[in-house]
C-alpha cells in the first residue's frame, strides 16, 4: 500500500500542474528516497512560504529559466541557490530519484554531482568554492545522429501526466557525511546557445564506506566547463554532426566509486 502512495501523490500533483499554462524550460521539483518524498523549491509558490521552512532540502531556484554562461556563478546551484534548512537522509548505495513534473527539451547530456561539506554544515559552504565530482551521466542513447537520436533527456520524459523520474545511486563505497547533490540538465537544441539547468539539495549520507575521489575528479562551478568545449558550444544541426553519434559529455569522467587517492603517490 505505502509503495503506491508516493506515485499517486506525484501523479495528482503533476496533473494539477499541467492545467496551468504550458511553459518552456523547467526544473527539479522533488526528490524521493525509497518511499519517502522530499519537497523541493517551486518558483510558482511565494518564496516566503518556502525559504527557511524546516522541511526545505533544496537550494531555491527563482525561475525555470536556464543559465547560459559557463562562467555564471549560478551555474553551481542556480539562482539564488541559498542554503536550505534540512538534509535528505540517505544511505550510500541507495537510490535518490529526482522528480520533474515536466521536462520538454529533448537534446543534451544530464549529469549528477556530489560535493562533500567535510566537517562543515552544508549551509555554511560556498557553492562556488565547493569541489564537485560527477557520479552519473547520460547522453545520446540511440542514433542516427545528435539531432535526431534519442537522448536520455528525451527518454526520461513521460507524457501520460506522471512526473519524469531520474534515479541515481549514491556510490556504496562513498565515505559518509554531509554532502550537496547537484543535478544538471544541459540542453543543446539551440545552436551555439547551451542552456544549463542546475539544482542542488543537501544530503546526509550514512554508511560504512571510506572511498573518496582523487583530485582529478574534483571540479568547481564555474570552472568545470570551457565555453569553447565542442560539446557545449555546439550546433547539432551542422553538416559535420549530421552523420555522427559521437558526443563527449563535458565535465570529465564519472567517478567509479573505487578509484581513490593512492597514499603512496604524493600530489596525485
Ligand atoms: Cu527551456
Amino acid at each position: 500500500m505505502a509503495v503506491m502512495i508516493v506515485p499517486l501523490l506525484l501523479a495528482a500533483l503533476a496533473v494539477s500542474l499541467w492545467s496551468g499554462p504550458v511553459v518552456a524550460h523547467g526544473g527539479l521539483s522533488n526528490y524521493t528516497v525509497g518511499e519517502t518524498w522530499y519537497r523541493g523549491y517551486s518558483p510558482d509558490t511565494p518564496a516566503s512560504e518556502q525559504i527557511g521552512q524546516s522541511w526545505m532540502v533544496q537550494r531555491p531556484w527563482a525561475s525555470i529559466d536556464p543559465i547560459f554562461s559557463v562562467d555564471d556563478k549560478y551555474l553551481a546551484c542556480n539562482n539564488p541557490g541559498t542554503p536550505p534548512t534540512s538534509y535528505i537522509p540517505i544511505q550510500a548505495g541507495e537510490n535518490i530519484t529526482a522528480v520533474y513534473y515536466y521536462w520538454l527539451h529533448p537534446v543534451g547530456p544530464m549529469s549528477v554531482w556530489l560535493s562533500s561539506c567535510g566537517d562543515a554544515d552544508c549551509r555554511d559552504v560556498d557553492v562556488n568554492k565547493a569541489e564537485w565530482f560527477k557520479i552519473w551521466e547520460a547522453g545520446l542513447l540511440d542514433g542516427p545522429n545528435l539531432a535526431e537520436g534519442v537522448w536520455y533527456q528525451k527518454a526520461f520524459q513521460n507524457w501520460d501526466g506522471t512526473p519524469d523520474l531520474w534515479p541515481v545511486t549514491i556510490p556504496a563505497s562513498l565515505r559518509p557525511g554531509a554532502y550537496m547533490i547537484r543535478h544538471e540538465i544541459l540542453s543543446i537544441h539551440i545552436e551555439n546557445k547551451p542552456q544549463f539547468y542546475p539544482e542542488c539539495a543537501h544530503l546526509n549520507i550514512t554508511g560504512t564506506g571510506t572511498a573518496f575521489p582523487p583530485k582529478q575528479y574534483l571540479k568547481t562551478f564555474p570552472g568545470a566547463y570551457d565555453p569553447n568545449d565542442p560539446s557545449i558550444n555546439i550546433n547539432i544541426y551542422s553538416p559535420e554532426n549530421a552523420n555522427t553519434t559521437k558526443y563527449i559529455i563535458p565535465g570529465g569522467p564519472v567517478w567509479d566509486g573505487f578509484t581513490v587517492v593512492d597514499k603512496y603517490c604524493l600530489g596525485c
